[in-house]
């Protein structure tokens, strides 16, 4: 078997994503998502130019092979481009092996370690009967996980849940000392409304240092939540030392590492209890399930990143995965607009809270390239967070 064609799709049903579709002389074609938030031509451009004329001729069972090429061979090696860019590949290849195989992917992946896979959703408000409406809404869809995001008295906006948009970033607003106060008030608000046995977390969004970060942490713990996500900036490993030692609220990070390497301290200390990276971000399949399984031996589990800005692509490798590994903790699913169902029909489910694959081969994800043409790429960036005084802070 061999690829004859491979191509970058960049559609914008709603918001803009990026597939490849790998093509065989055998007719079995792939997919895969290279979408990369607010740098979208990049990933691109790294595909169409740098890496298809590399697949062109060569044999589609050969993942590892083609992985290990793609990342050494370039000599420069990880980073968000060339890891969005190596995922696609990596996805693409693994839904034609599947396909070829007549299998839903998890069958290649170990098979099915539960019956369904478990999810969280986004609730958020301005204030805090506008968040207990929000949450009450994400009930009555059905997620029994809720994540809660706030916003803080004197700013603008609920930081972090701005979706990107426009040829140039909009400017958020940012105070910490506001927002350390608040947010135990808000989840305060939230147990007394919802009780003591609902899954709630929250998303830092990488704005504190170690020690507001393990303050933050020691004041949630009332709130018994299920994680604190980026509670500092990730690249930081070592400064999860000092918030481990001093909260004892479950941690989840890494939704924008892309490698094992950016885990190696967290996981191996045990500082954190969830990792959060993406197919989409981190290499593909292959890399993600050999992170899971390391993570696996310290008793971390899996919290696969899935906002509107995975495609359904990505979002069906990270179920089909998510299904098959031992260690799944729950799967973030913001779920997706009904123009991109439609753009990319897929197998996969959402019913009563959970996700399933599937029985389709592969990943059960087709792409409408007609309507995709129909929906070209829109530029568009994510937000640019400042301080009061005007000092550029984490977004
Ligand atoms: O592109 C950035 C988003 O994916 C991110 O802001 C979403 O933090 C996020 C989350 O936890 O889903
Ligand atoms: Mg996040």
């Amino acid at each position: 078997m061999k690829i004859v064609d491979a191509t970058v799709v960049l559609t914008s049903p709603g918001r803009n994503f990026v597939t490849l579709k790998v093509e065989t002389d055998e007719g079995v074609t792939g997919l895969g998502d290279a979408t990369l938030n607010g740098r979208e031509l990049a990933a691109a451009a790294y595909l169409r130019d740098h890496i298809v004329p590399l697949l062109l001729g060569t044999d589609p069972h050969r993942i590892e092979d083609t992985w290990q090429s793609l990342y050494r061979g370039a000599y420069w090696r990880r980073g968000p481009v060339t890891m969005a860019a190596i995922a696609a590949v990596d996805t693409a290849l693994w839904d034609i092996k599947a396909k070829v195989a007549g299998l839903p992917l998890y069958q290649l992946l170990g098979g099915a370690s539960r019956e369904r896979v478990g999810t969280y959703g986004h609730a958020g408000g301005r204030d805090i009967p506008e968040l207990l409406d929000s949450v009450r809404a994400r009930l009555a869809d059905g997620y029994p996980a809720i994540r809660v995001q706030a916003g803080v008295p004197g700013l603008k906006r609920v930081y972090g849940v701005t979706s990107a948009t426009g040829r140039r970033p909009v400017v958020e607003d940012w105070d910490t000392a506001a927002y350390l106060r608040t947010i135990p008030k808000v989840f305060d608000a939230v147990r007394q409304e919802f009780g003591p046995d609902l899954p709630l977390l929250h998303d830092a969004h990488h704005r504190l240092t170690p020690n507001q970060a393990a303050r933050l942490g020691k004041d949630l713990e009332p709130y018994d939540l299920f994680w604190l996500e980026d509670c500092t900036p990730a690249e930081n490993q070592e400064g999860l030392r000092l918030v481990r030692r001093h909260t004892t609220t479950p941690l989840a990070i890494g939704e924008v590492f892309n490698t094992v390497f950016d885990y190696q301290t967290l996981v191996t200390e045990q500082l954190i209890d969830y990792v959060r990276s993406a197919v989409t971000h981190f290499g593909g399949v292959s890399p993600l399930k050999k992170l899971f399984d390391f993570a696996a031996q310290y008793q971390i589990k899996s919290a696969v990143h899935g906002p509107e800005d995975i495609s359904p692509v990505g979002m069906a490798a990270a179920i089909h995965l998510g299904l098959a590994i031992h260690n799944f903790g729950i799967q973030e699913y913001a779920g997706h607009t009904d123009l991109t169902h439609s753009v990319f029909p897929h197998a996969y489910t959402f019913t009563d809270g959970h996700l399933h694959p599937g029985q389709a081969p592969g990943l059960g994800v087709d792409l409408d390239e007609e309507l995709a043409a129909a929906h070209p790429y829109e530029p568009s960036y994510l937000p640019v967070n400042r301080l009061q005084d005007g000092t550029v802070h984490d977004w």
